[in-house]
């Protein structure tokens, strides 16, 4: 089914949370269907006798159908916490991910694996630091700022994502990401992309006037090119 309906599948967690889709829709559409039948049939049924008991009628297909609720609560839940809740394994790449209306930037942490401080009073796009990065922090010297994410292919990804000004949505379909980028916080998902190619960001929140244009790209390269890619700058 995912051949028509879904776009392709570029990352590791991908599969699992399209199975619990395919899931909730069969098992969802199947209650449909026999839900209107039992009605069909319970009007019919009435009209020519009492119906003896309201608990077979009633009471045991909701107990049923809470039970199934629950189940799939539970089961979706624990996909949505493995990739949020559960931290990223620590060899995980680190990268940053800066909403502001309407652009996003991508901060890479360099060398040292840190991020350099950022303050709000040092935010000048102008001056070539949009996200106020603190020059006197030692990590902050290597940081780098880009607006593309290039990320290598089969490696684990620690996403951090932060808003200067609004909340924004973080969504790369292909990845099977989504995730609001809200003010004074640091939201961390992680995912690993499993394919080679390059993948829209779409913002998912109305975020202002400009919102339409606030897109990216996310590029997924060979380890190989990710070097290149990274030592060029
Ligand atoms: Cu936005």
């Amino acid at each position: 089914m995912n051949h028509w309906w879904l776009p392709a599948d570029a990352a590791a967690h991908g599969p699992a949370l399209d199975r619990e889709l395919h899931l909730a829709l069969t098992l969802l559409f199947g209650l449909a269907v026999l839900a209107h039948m039992v009605m069909l049939i319970a009007l019919l049924r009435r009209r020519s006798q009492q119906c003896r008991s309201i608990i077979a009628m009633e009471l045991l297909p909701f107990c049923v159908i809470a039970g199934l609720f629950i189940w799939m609560g539970v089961r979706a839940e624990r996909l949505w916490a493995q990739m949020r809740y559960a931290g990223a394994d620590y060899s995980a790449m680190q990268v940053e991910v800066v909403g502001e209306q309407f652009v996003w930037y991508v901060r890479y942490p360099g060398e040292d694996a840190k991020f350099g401080i950022t303050r709000p009073e040092l935010v000048d796009a102008g001056a070539g630091n949009p996200l106020g990065l603190d020059q006197r922090d030692d990590a902050a010297h290597d940081d780098r700022v880009s607006s593309e994410l290039v990320l290598p292919v089969n490696r684990e990804v620690d996403l951090r994502l932060r808003s200067l000004d609004v909340i924004h949505g973080f969504s790369a379909p292909e990845l099977r990401i989504k995730q609001n980028a809200v003010p004074g916080q640091t939201i961390h998902i992680h995912f690993t992309p499993t394919q080679v190619g390059r993948f829209a960001v779409l913002c998912t929140q109305v975020c202002g006037l400009g919102h339409y244009r606030m897109s990216a790209t996310i590029r997924v390269v060979s380890p190989e090119e990710f070097e290149r890619w990274s030592a060029a700058r």
